[in-house]
């Protein structure tokens, strides 16, 4: 088994995130779930937006894109219809996937295109200095909401499954076994997958809301997680405001994207011969 070092660019270290910044455990695990698969590296590519969470290409040595704020999933599209045989794993955050770059997020599930979303959720704005996000807690603090948000976060997990997704996942930097695993599945998914992994912004976040020290906010990670196999234990009310984590859908019902549109060009090619087509 290699190491995550043999995964990663010469020179890209050290790199630019925070001490305590949850980005560098993400970048661990998906090294060993692409490692454990043994995918060839030269058939992989990470797109990503911009944020802390889209530098990760920058230190991954593989084929990568850094493309602008939001339009990642939109890029990456057009990337995997001219390129079916790469892997492509979209790394994104919560603003630049849910915020700006939601629409393209909820059609690129409606079509079911192969492609591996990873969404890193730090609940704010990193990059620019710690405002709210879609997916900020109500009632916590951010640049943008110096007396406490008052909006409310939303469940993408819950989006992707009603707009399609066939792999539907969420996971945290503290339960990091798991994550791994629901990154390696979604890699052997084929159709549209979206793994949703909560982590740590110390700098943004935890300072304004009392979280600090990156260990406070792995704590709030496991006081705030429930396993999905669990969840039916509890009543909405002690839901309220808490992860449901795991493996969250998976179906095999919807062809994929690019192999629906292969076989309607053979189709037609087919019956532009004088065959039936069918
Ligand atoms: C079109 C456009 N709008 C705004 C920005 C400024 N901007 C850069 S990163 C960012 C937010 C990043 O937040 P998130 O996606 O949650 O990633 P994080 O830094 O927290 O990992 C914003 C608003 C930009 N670069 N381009
Ligand atoms: S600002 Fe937050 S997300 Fe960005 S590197 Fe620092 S800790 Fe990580």
């Amino acid at each position: 088994m290699a190491q995550v070092k043999d995964y990663l660019r010469p020179g890209k270290l050290p790199h630019i995130w925070c001490p305590g910044c949850g980005d560098g455990t993400v970048v661990g695990a998906m090294i060993r779930s692409i490692d454990k698969l043994k995918l060839d590296r030269d058939l992989v590519t990470v797109i990503t937006g911009i944020g802390c969470s889209s530098r990760v290409n920058n230190i991954m040595d593989f084929h990568s894109f850094q493309t602008t704020h939001g339009r990642a999933v939109a890029f990456a599209t057009g990337y995997k219809v001219a390129k079916p045989d790469m892997k492509v794993i979209v790394v994104t955050g919560d603003g630049d996937g849910a915020g700006i770059g939601g629409n393209h997020l909820i059609h690129a599930a409606r079509r079911n295109i192969d492609l591996k979303v990873i969404l890193i959720n730090n609940q704010i704005f990193g990059m620019t200095g710690g405002q709210f996000s879609p997916l900020t807690p109500n009632g916590a603090i951010a640049s943008t909401a110096q007396y406490e948000n008052t909006e409310y976060p939303f469940d993408v997990c819950k989006l992707m499954e009603a707009a399609g997704a066939t792999y539907v996942a969420r996971g945290t930097v503290y339960h990091l076994a798991l994550t791994e695993k629901l990154i390696t599945r979604s890699l052997e998914h084929k159709g549209f997958s979206y793994v949703e992994i909560i982590t740590q912004c110390p700098t943004g976040y935890g300072k304004r809301n009392k979280m600090a020290d990156p260990y406070q906010l792995l704590m709030w990670q496991k006081e705030n997680s429930v396993p999905v196999e669990q969840a039916g234990k509890y009543s909405a009310e002690e839901l309220k405001d808490k992860f449901i984590i795991g493996e969250l859908l998976v179906r095999n019902d919807r062809t994929e994207f690019v192999e629906a549109n292969a076989r309607l060009i053979d189709k037609s090619r087919a019956k532009a011969k004088g065959g039936s087509g069918k």
